[in-house]
């Protein structure tokens, strides 16, 4: 099993200044090594140190980003010029600070959505994509998580993201969620943010983690991230088309790349990642059998692991 690289501190780290947000960036590893970028979760989910240790510092220049409205992005939790046009844009200005002119591109999760739309709208610019915990943003994936589906296998905790709606308004409950996620009242705001946010933390790891779901529930971090998935969420990421990623593939059919998944990922379950390997079979398709939703899993951390030292050994 391949492990994390020992942790790290940035060498460089800056706020970007982009309309009413300003966004964090910052570099680790080696400034003349192959750049890779590391897009996180969510919507919303911001970075955290430990995702520097997926890449052998030595060889990679590695930038992490946290994402409109939060991480150390400001303002926190901000939705307004929050769309996934802007995080694309965003990637580019970056990546154009930084002098790069092609870059790699990581990303799990939400990660994987913008990972795809980025490549797919700046192909030019991607050597490869590492992809993990696939996630298309189509209508049957946020009906699955949010009102249907993974609610068969945690139903004591599925109760719990339901008990503050009403019966009257379950059936549509990411437009129940959008209005208490809104409100002008912050109490609400902030009882709709730790239920959404802690369904996630408790469906996310293949064995329960009381400490994800601790750190899920935490009440900052909740606000921005429950905030940000429904309204990336209800807007259907913004996309003009449901399959709009698959319908694109053809423009990144030539870039190599993985699909890294979880065969029980409850928040992302493995028909898109299925469904994207058959579109784009350049790809190494890889199924970690004993593995939810997670990057901390230890089968897909290897999995990670593994497939930046088999790119950068080839480079
Ligand atoms: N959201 C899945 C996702 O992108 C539906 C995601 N899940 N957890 C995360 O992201 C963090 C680990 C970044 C919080």
């Amino acid at each position: 099993m391949a492990a994390l690289y020992p942790a790290l501190e940035p060498y460089n780290s800056f706020m970007m200044p982009r309309g009413l947000h300003e966004i964090y960036v910052e570099e680790a590893g080696n400034p003349k090594g192959q750049p890779v970028v590391f897009v996180h979760g969510g919507p919303g989910g911001g970075t955290d140190p430990g995702q520097r240790r997926f890449f052998d510092p030595q060889k990679w220049r590695i930038i992490l980003f946290d994402q409109r409205g939060c991480g150390r992005s400001t303002p926190f939790g901000e939705l307004t010029q929050n769309t996934t046009w802007d995080l694309v844009a965003d990637m580019e200005e970056i990546r154009e600070q930084l002098k790069i002119s092609k870059w790699h591109v990581f990303g799990g999760s939400w990660g994987s959505t913008l990972s795809l739309t980025y490549a797919i709208n700046h192909a030019d610019r991607v050597f490869s994509l590492v992809l993990r915990g696939i996630f298309l943003v189509r209508r049957s994936e946020i009906n699955w998580f949010y009102q249907q589906g993974a609610s068969y296998f945690y139903p004591a905790e599925w109760q719990d993201y339901l008990a503050l709606i009403p019966k009257a308004e379950r059936g549509d409950l990411l437009l129940a969620y959008h209005r208490r996620l809104t409100s002008a009242d912050q109490a609400i705001v902030k009882q709709a943010a730790i239920a959404w946010s802690r369904w996630e933390g408790a469906t996310s790891k293949l064995r329960q983690n009381n400490s994800m779901i601790a750190n899920f529930s935490d009440d900052h971090f909740a606000y921005a991230f429950a905030r940000i998935e429904n309204h990336y969420f209800i807007n259907k990421a913004f996309f003009n088309e449901d399959n709009y990623l698959l319908n694109n593939i053809n423009k990144i059919k030539h870039i190599p790349g993985y699909i890294i998944q979880g065969r029980y990922d409850m928040p992302c379950p493995p028909i898109s990642a299925y469904d994207l390997h058959k579109a784009w079979p350049k790809a190494e398709f890889i199924i970690v059998e004993e593995a939810g939703h997670s990057a901390s899993e230890p089968g897909i951390t290897s999995a990670l692991v593994d497939a930046t030292n088999q790119l950068v050994a080839k480079l």
